[in-house]
Protein backbone atom coordinates (compact mmCIF):
# COMPACT_ATOMS: atom_id res chain seq x y z
CA UNK A 1 0.00 0.00 0.00
CA UNK A 2 0.89 3.01 -1.28
CA UNK A 3 1.86 5.48 1.93
CA UNK A 4 1.15 8.54 0.26
CA UNK A 5 -2.41 8.13 -1.46
CA UNK A 6 -3.12 4.66 -0.97
CA UNK A 7 -3.35 3.39 -3.81
CA UNK A 8 -2.46 -0.80 -3.47
CA UNK A 9 -0.03 -0.56 -7.16
CA UNK A 10 3.22 -1.23 -5.09
CA UNK A 11 5.75 0.25 -7.69
CA UNK A 12 4.30 3.77 -7.15
CA UNK A 13 5.26 5.75 -5.73
CA UNK A 14 9.46 4.91 -4.94
CA UNK A 15 10.81 6.90 -2.61
CA UNK A 16 15.11 6.44 -1.54
CA UNK A 17 15.82 8.78 1.57
CA UNK A 18 14.23 12.08 0.41
CA UNK A 19 13.81 11.52 -3.25
CA UNK A 20 10.61 10.28 -4.29
CA UNK A 21 9.84 8.93 -7.84
CA UNK A 22 6.78 8.93 -9.43
CA UNK A 23 8.18 8.33 -12.92
CA UNK A 24 10.12 5.06 -11.99
CA UNK A 25 7.13 2.49 -12.93
CA UNK A 26 6.30 0.86 -16.16
CA UNK A 27 4.29 3.53 -17.61
CA UNK A 28 7.31 6.69 -16.77
CA UNK A 29 4.17 8.63 -15.12
CA UNK A 30 2.00 8.39 -11.95
CA UNK A 31 -1.47 9.61 -12.04
CA UNK A 32 -3.27 9.10 -8.95
CA UNK A 33 -5.99 6.55 -9.03
CA UNK A 34 -4.91 4.92 -11.75
CA UNK A 35 -2.71 2.07 -12.45
CA UNK A 36 0.09 1.76 -14.49
CA UNK A 37 -0.85 -0.22 -17.40
CA UNK A 38 -4.08 1.57 -17.73
CA UNK A 39 -1.83 4.45 -18.39
CA UNK A 40 -0.42 2.89 -20.60
CA UNK A 41 -3.10 1.91 -22.82
CA UNK A 42 -4.54 5.36 -23.03
CA UNK A 43 -1.32 6.56 -24.19
CA UNK A 44 -0.73 3.90 -26.66
CA UNK A 45 -4.63 5.00 -27.95
CA UNK A 46 -3.35 8.67 -28.14
CA UNK A 47 -0.34 8.44 -29.58
CA UNK A 48 -1.74 5.62 -31.99
CA UNK A 49 -4.10 8.03 -33.57
CA UNK A 50 -1.44 10.82 -33.80
CA UNK A 51 1.04 8.36 -35.68
CA UNK A 52 -2.04 7.98 -38.23
CA UNK A 53 -2.04 11.91 -38.40
CA UNK A 54 1.77 12.74 -38.54
CA UNK A 55 2.16 9.89 -41.35
CA UNK A 56 -0.47 11.69 -43.50
CA UNK A 57 1.11 15.14 -43.17
CA UNK A 58 4.57 13.55 -43.72
CA UNK A 59 2.80 12.21 -46.62
CA UNK A 60 1.80 15.84 -47.73
CA UNK A 61 5.39 17.50 -46.84
CA UNK A 62 6.94 14.32 -48.62
CA UNK A 63 4.55 14.70 -52.27
CA UNK A 64 5.60 19.01 -52.12
CA UNK A 65 9.04 18.03 -50.40
CA UNK A 66 8.34 20.77 -48.14
CA UNK A 67 10.96 21.44 -45.19
CA UNK A 68 8.93 20.89 -42.03
CA UNK A 69 10.40 21.85 -39.06
CA UNK A 70 8.81 21.36 -35.43
CA UNK A 71 10.32 24.43 -33.17
CA UNK A 72 10.13 23.01 -29.35
CA UNK A 73 11.18 25.30 -26.23
CA UNK A 74 10.09 26.59 -23.13
CA UNK A 75 8.20 29.75 -23.20
CA UNK A 76 9.60 32.81 -24.24
CA UNK A 77 13.08 31.38 -25.29
CA UNK A 78 12.72 33.30 -28.58
CA UNK A 79 11.09 30.94 -31.03
CA UNK A 80 8.99 33.74 -32.27
CA UNK A 81 11.87 36.55 -32.56
CA UNK A 82 14.19 33.87 -34.35
CA UNK A 83 11.59 33.01 -36.93
CA UNK A 84 10.97 36.51 -37.33
CA UNK A 85 14.62 37.44 -38.48
CA UNK A 86 14.89 34.04 -40.36
CA UNK A 87 11.51 34.72 -42.37
CA UNK A 88 12.76 38.49 -42.90
CA UNK A 89 16.32 36.42 -44.54
CA UNK A 90 14.15 33.94 -46.64
CA UNK A 91 11.74 36.40 -48.20
CA UNK A 92 11.93 36.42 -52.39
CA UNK A 93 14.05 33.24 -52.09
CA UNK A 94 12.45 30.27 -50.47
CA UNK A 95 8.58 30.34 -50.02
CA UNK A 96 7.93 29.80 -46.40
CA UNK A 97 5.27 29.95 -43.88
CA UNK A 98 4.37 29.77 -40.34
CA UNK A 99 2.37 27.32 -37.71
CA UNK A 100 1.60 28.76 -34.41
CA UNK A 101 0.69 27.24 -31.32
CA UNK A 102 -0.29 28.76 -28.12
CA UNK A 103 -2.78 28.15 -25.47
CA UNK A 104 -4.32 31.50 -26.22
CA UNK A 105 -4.07 34.47 -28.37
CA UNK A 106 -2.89 35.44 -31.86
CA UNK A 107 0.06 37.54 -30.48
CA UNK A 108 2.75 35.09 -32.66
CA UNK A 109 0.75 34.80 -35.58
CA UNK A 110 0.24 38.44 -35.87
CA UNK A 111 4.22 38.62 -35.28
CA UNK A 112 4.82 37.04 -38.42
CA UNK A 113 2.61 37.85 -40.73
CA UNK A 114 4.08 41.54 -40.03
CA UNK A 115 6.58 39.79 -41.94
CA UNK A 116 4.62 39.26 -45.25
CA UNK A 117 5.25 35.17 -44.82
CA UNK A 118 1.49 33.76 -44.12
CA UNK A 119 0.91 32.31 -40.71
CA UNK A 120 -2.03 30.43 -39.18
CA UNK A 121 -2.34 30.66 -35.24
CA UNK A 122 -3.61 27.22 -33.94
CA UNK A 123 -5.37 27.90 -29.88
CA UNK A 124 -4.92 24.90 -27.73
CA UNK A 125 -7.04 25.95 -24.42
CA UNK A 126 -5.82 24.00 -21.64
CA UNK A 127 -3.49 21.62 -24.19
CA UNK A 128 -0.21 21.79 -23.38
CA UNK A 129 1.43 20.78 -27.40
CA UNK A 130 0.77 20.94 -30.52
CA UNK A 131 -0.48 17.42 -32.34
CA UNK A 132 -0.33 15.90 -35.82
CA UNK A 133 -4.12 16.24 -35.96
CA UNK A 134 -4.61 20.07 -35.22
CA UNK A 135 -1.06 20.61 -37.65
CA UNK A 136 -2.98 18.67 -40.41
CA UNK A 137 -5.94 21.25 -40.26
CA UNK A 138 -3.55 24.24 -39.85
CA UNK A 139 -1.83 22.89 -43.28
CA UNK A 140 -5.28 23.12 -44.83
CA UNK A 141 -5.57 27.11 -44.38
CA UNK A 142 -1.88 27.29 -45.60
CA UNK A 143 -0.98 27.69 -49.11
CA UNK A 144 0.71 24.90 -50.95
CA UNK A 145 5.03 25.30 -50.11
CA UNK A 146 6.40 23.55 -52.71
CA UNK A 147 10.01 23.12 -52.25
CA UNK A 148 9.23 25.58 -49.47
CA UNK A 149 9.62 25.81 -45.04
CA UNK A 150 6.83 25.45 -43.04
CA UNK A 151 7.66 26.29 -39.37
CA UNK A 152 5.45 24.90 -36.53
CA UNK A 153 6.39 26.74 -33.41
CA UNK A 154 4.89 24.28 -30.47
CA UNK A 155 3.16 25.56 -27.53
CA UNK A 156 5.82 26.47 -24.82
CA UNK A 157 6.73 23.42 -22.69
CA UNK A 158 9.48 21.31 -22.79
CA UNK A 159 7.62 18.56 -21.12
CA UNK A 160 4.27 17.93 -23.22
CA UNK A 161 5.34 18.37 -27.01
CA UNK A 162 7.96 16.20 -26.92
CA UNK A 163 6.29 12.47 -27.42
CA UNK A 164 3.91 14.07 -30.52
CA UNK A 165 5.33 13.24 -33.64
CA UNK A 166 3.62 16.09 -36.37
CA UNK A 167 4.70 14.79 -39.71
CA UNK A 168 7.86 17.25 -39.22
CA UNK A 169 10.96 16.47 -41.04
CA UNK A 170 13.16 17.54 -38.41
CA UNK A 171 12.53 18.98 -35.03
CA UNK A 172 14.35 21.40 -33.31
CA UNK A 173 14.96 22.32 -29.65
CA UNK A 174 15.67 25.73 -28.63
CA UNK A 175 17.17 26.79 -25.36
CA UNK A 176 18.32 30.20 -24.30
CA UNK A 177 21.34 31.36 -22.48
CA UNK A 178 18.98 32.32 -19.44
CA UNK A 179 17.63 29.24 -18.41
CA UNK A 180 20.29 27.32 -17.23
CA UNK A 181 22.90 24.61 -18.95
CA UNK A 182 20.79 21.80 -16.79
CA UNK A 183 18.32 21.63 -18.95
CA UNK A 184 18.90 18.70 -21.28
CA UNK A 185 19.27 16.68 -18.37
CA UNK A 186 16.41 17.82 -16.66
CA UNK A 187 13.74 17.19 -19.62
CA UNK A 188 15.95 14.93 -21.55
CA UNK A 189 12.79 13.66 -23.79
CA UNK A 190 12.77 16.98 -25.81
CA UNK A 191 16.53 16.75 -26.36
CA UNK A 192 16.82 12.97 -27.21
CA UNK A 193 14.51 13.50 -30.20
CA UNK A 194 15.53 16.85 -31.73
CA UNK A 195 17.79 16.84 -34.49
CA UNK A 196 19.53 20.37 -33.37
CA UNK A 197 20.00 22.46 -30.86
CA UNK A 198 19.80 25.92 -30.99
CA UNK A 199 21.34 27.92 -28.05
CA UNK A 200 19.57 31.48 -28.47
CA UNK A 201 20.11 34.61 -26.85
CA UNK A 202 24.22 34.51 -27.13
CA UNK A 203 24.38 38.29 -26.53
CA UNK A 204 23.00 37.84 -22.70
CA UNK A 205 26.41 35.42 -21.99
CA UNK A 206 28.32 37.87 -20.15
CA UNK A 207 25.65 38.37 -17.92
CA UNK A 208 24.64 35.21 -17.25
CA UNK A 209 26.26 32.23 -15.31
CA UNK A 210 25.92 29.89 -18.55
CA UNK A 211 28.47 27.55 -19.48
CA UNK A 212 27.91 26.71 -23.33
CA UNK A 213 30.06 23.83 -23.04
CA UNK A 214 28.29 22.87 -20.16
CA UNK A 215 24.99 22.92 -22.30
CA UNK A 216 26.54 21.18 -25.39
CA UNK A 217 28.23 18.39 -23.40
CA UNK A 218 24.88 17.93 -21.30
CA UNK A 219 23.02 17.93 -24.43
CA UNK A 220 25.07 15.07 -26.45
CA UNK A 221 24.72 12.95 -23.27
CA UNK A 222 21.02 12.57 -23.62
CA UNK A 223 21.63 12.85 -27.57
CA UNK A 224 25.32 12.36 -28.89
CA UNK A 225 24.26 13.31 -32.29
CA UNK A 226 22.40 16.74 -31.95
CA UNK A 227 23.80 19.21 -33.78
CA UNK A 228 24.51 22.50 -31.73
CA UNK A 229 24.61 26.36 -33.14
CA UNK A 230 24.80 29.25 -30.76
CA UNK A 231 22.78 32.55 -32.21
CA UNK A 232 21.52 35.70 -31.16
CA UNK A 233 18.19 36.66 -32.86
CA UNK A 234 18.31 40.21 -31.12
CA UNK A 235 21.77 40.72 -32.55
CA UNK A 236 22.02 38.56 -35.76
CA UNK A 237 25.03 36.77 -34.53
CA UNK A 238 25.25 33.35 -35.35
CA UNK A 239 22.15 33.39 -37.69
CA UNK A 240 24.24 32.82 -41.16
CA UNK A 241 24.92 29.19 -39.22
CA UNK A 242 20.94 28.51 -38.78
CA UNK A 243 20.48 30.03 -42.33
CA UNK A 244 23.34 27.25 -43.79
CA UNK A 245 21.42 24.34 -41.86
CA UNK A 246 18.10 25.16 -43.18
CA UNK A 247 19.46 25.56 -46.63
CA UNK A 248 21.35 22.02 -46.70
CA UNK A 249 18.01 20.31 -45.01
CA UNK A 250 16.23 22.11 -47.77
CA UNK A 251 18.40 20.69 -50.32
CA UNK A 252 18.06 17.32 -48.70
CA UNK A 253 14.42 17.32 -48.58
CA UNK A 254 13.98 18.73 -52.65
CA UNK A 255 16.24 16.16 -53.97
CA UNK A 256 15.38 12.69 -52.32
CA UNK A 257 13.00 10.79 -54.09
CA UNK A 258 9.41 11.11 -54.24
CA UNK A 259 7.87 9.25 -51.07
CA UNK A 260 11.09 8.93 -49.63
CA UNK A 261 11.96 12.70 -48.68
CA UNK A 262 14.59 12.86 -46.47
CA UNK A 263 14.68 12.74 -42.58
N1 LIG B 1 18.48 39.50 -25.45
C1 LIG B 1 17.80 38.74 -26.26
N2 LIG B 1 16.45 38.66 -26.15
C2 LIG B 1 15.79 37.87 -27.01
C3 LIG B 1 16.42 37.12 -28.01
N3 LIG B 1 15.48 36.40 -28.68
C4 LIG B 1 14.31 36.72 -28.12
N4 LIG B 1 14.47 37.60 -27.11
C5 LIG B 1 13.44 38.18 -26.25
O1 LIG B 1 12.88 37.13 -25.46
C6 LIG B 1 11.50 37.37 -25.24
C7 LIG B 1 10.67 36.18 -25.70
O2 LIG B 1 10.84 36.03 -27.10
P1 LIG B 1 9.80 35.24 -28.01
O3 LIG B 1 10.35 35.25 -29.38
O4 LIG B 1 8.42 35.77 -27.80
O5 LIG B 1 9.91 33.79 -27.38
P2 LIG B 1 8.99 32.47 -27.60
O6 LIG B 1 8.00 32.45 -26.49
O7 LIG B 1 9.93 31.32 -27.55
O8 LIG B 1 8.36 32.62 -28.95
C8 LIG B 1 11.16 38.67 -25.99
O9 LIG B 1 11.21 39.74 -25.08
C9 LIG B 1 12.28 38.78 -27.02
O10 LIG B 1 12.55 40.09 -27.41
C10 LIG B 1 17.85 37.22 -28.13
O11 LIG B 1 18.52 36.59 -28.95
N5 LIG B 1 18.47 38.03 -27.21
MG1 LIG C 1 6.35 32.47 -29.54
Amino acid sequence: MCTICGCKDQKHPHAHGEHVHFGDGEAGVSVPGMSQSRLIQLETDILGKNKTYAERNRSRFQATRTLALNLVSSPGSGKTTLLVETLKKLAGSVPAAVIEGDQQTSNDADRIRETGAPAVQINTGKGCHLDAHMVGHALEKLPPLKEGIVFIENVGNLVCPAGFDLGETSRVVILSVTEGEDKPLKYPDIFAHSDLMILNKSDLLPHVDFCVGSAVRHARRINPDIQVLQVSARTGEGLEGWLAWLDSYLKRQQSAPSGQAAE
